[in-house]
């Protein structure tokens, strides 16, 4: 009996640990981060799209390690027709975004983190729907440091950030921000 139940923990163990390998890849990816002259972007990440929606968010943290201001852009996306960075603003109870004109300036020192409910790279027009565990390719492109090519990994619908689990509300929030979009 003790031996047979050695085995059984012996197997659930085994079990157990490639589970966690499997958890801990994608976190792997997720702590990406990229340099482009003196522009360092770090963590670039993505959340699943519900079937049928036209557009996703992405966010990441940029700082500027230079001396001068840069201005970060979103060139293209793998996943989309177009990618722009949008800001998110209240106006008279209701949340709306826009594309930032000439690109989103991050000045010397400073370091700006795109986040849900604030800055975000909108990827528009997408080509399939956001799978959560995939990944996809985007060019950002600076005004000064030039272009840099990163990997936006998919987290679950309504992820709040790499590793959590909650922030379902804000998904309802870019939801309708996202119907609001599609009408222009
Ligand atoms: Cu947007």
């Amino acid at each position: 009996m003790i031996l047979i139940a050695r085995k059984y923990v012996g197997r659930a163990l085994a079990a157990v640990s490639a589970l966690a390998v499997a958890l801990l890849l994608p976190l792997g990816v997720q702590a990406a981060d990229y340099n482009v002259g003196p522009m360092h972007i770090d963590s670039p990440w993505t959340r699943a799209t519900p079937k049928g929606a036209s557009s996703g968010a992405g966010y990441l943290t940029v700082t500027n390690n230079g001396t001068a201001p840069d201005r970060l852009s979103c060139a293209s996306s793998a996943a989309a027709g177009a990618c722009q960075i949008h800001s998110m603003t209240m106006e008279g109870g209701v949340m709306k975004m826009r594309p930032v004109e000439g690109g989103l300036e991050i000045k010397p020192g400073e370091t700006v983190t795109l986040k849900p409910g604030g800055y975000h790279v909108m990827f528009v027009d997408l080509k399939h729907p956001l799978e959560q565990g995939s990944a996809f390719e985007a060019t950002l492109q600076f005004e000064k440091a030039g272009t840099v090519k990163v990997e936006f990994p998919v987290l679950a619908l309504g992820a709040a950030a790499p590793g959590a689990n909650t922030g379902g509300s804000m998904m309802m929030d870019h939801g309708g921000m996202m119907q609001q979009m599609d009408k222009h």
